[in-house]
């Protein structure tokens, strides 16, 4: 079946069976306050880490406007093709029970969707996040991916440990930027962001489809870790070569996020080719 032709399905059954120790970490991410403290040393730890924290980036107001438009947006009777809308497979029993915002508590992914709504437009070029983007892409951002990943209490499944760059067809030589915001506090419990800092100077790694499109967890557990715990409407910028996972939601706590993807506008997009010679496990003669 042809997945990427369907708008709503629910995910495949797989293992949510992983060795806790993918998830040990070590410290969490360097932070700053407010996006108006991304200065020249926020920059140097960026270029250096691979990732920085912002603890206030989004105002609640901003927040419950993305919240109030995503469980608009998944309450809809039918949505727009091009929108994939994708429920946890844990969640086939409680769908017909969840109605209005409660909808979300069913939800695993979203993608491809703010054009349908101006309160989340407005979040994509937003006016402090702008002149970052623009400082580490050295132009101006083209927006090229927009997802929400809502990790339901009880029921959100791991993302297993991966490189953004893996799933997108933008040039090796191109720089590309992710912009993961917590609508509700993401901890280790419910399933924060987790990083290798460092880990995108080494360049691309093999991804293998195991129980997702993913590093071999092998390959992540002697690796120093650190996670990411946020507010709600905080905020990690991130390159996307800086290999990440986030475990999975065993507590009673929403991790709903928003997620953005920015490559430089003049950037063209490469071919499914160019990426699996790159990523893919047998281009490079790795294996699992
Ligand atoms: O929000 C999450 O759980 C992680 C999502 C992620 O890393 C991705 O979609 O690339
Ligand atoms: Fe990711």
């Amino acid at each position: 079946m042809n997945r990427m032709a369907e708008t709503v399905w629910f995910e495949d059954e797989h293992s949510d069976d992983y060795p806790e120790s993918l998830y040990r970490f070590q410290g969490v991410v360097p932070m700053i306050e407010t996006l108006a403290d991304f200065d020249e040393s926020a920059m140097e730890v960026y270029r250096a880490v691979g990732v920085v924290g912002v603890r206030r980036a989004f105002d609640p107001e901003e927040v419950q406007a993305v919240i109030n438009a995503l469980a608009e947006l998944v309450s809809r009777e039918s949505l727009p093709e091009g929108v994939q809308l994708q429920f946890e497979s844990r969640a086939r029993d409680i769908l017909p029970s969840l109605h209005g915002p409660d909808r979300l508590d069913a939800v695993r992914k979203f993608m491809l969707f703010v054009h349908l709504d101006s309160r989340l437009e407005r979040m994509v070029y937003h006016p402090a996040l702008m002149p970052i983007l623009q400082s580490i892409l050295g132009e101006d951002p083209h927006m090229f991916q927009d997802m929400a990943l809502l990790k339901p209490p009880g029921i959100g499944r791991e993302k297993p440990w991966h490189q953004d760059n893996a799933y997108f067809k933008v040039p090796q030589s191109a720089e590309v930027v992710g912009v993961w915001a917590a609508l509700d506090e993401a901890t280790e419990q419910n399933g924060c962001m987790f990083f290798r800092p460092g880990g995108h100077r080494s360049g691309p790694l093999p991804h293998f489809n195991r129980r997702d499109w993913q590093i071999c967890d092998s390959d992540i557990l002697d690796l120093e870790a650190v996670s990411a715990p946020l507010p709600a409407g905080g905020m990690v910028i991130f390159n996307g070569l800086t290999p990440h996972g986030t475990p999975s939601n065993r507590s009673n706590t929403r991790r709903r996020a928003l997620q953005f993807h920015y490559r430089g506008k003049s950037v063209q997009e490469t071919s499914d080719q160019e990426r699996l010679d790159t990523f893919g496990a047998e281009g490079v003669g790795a294996s699992c």
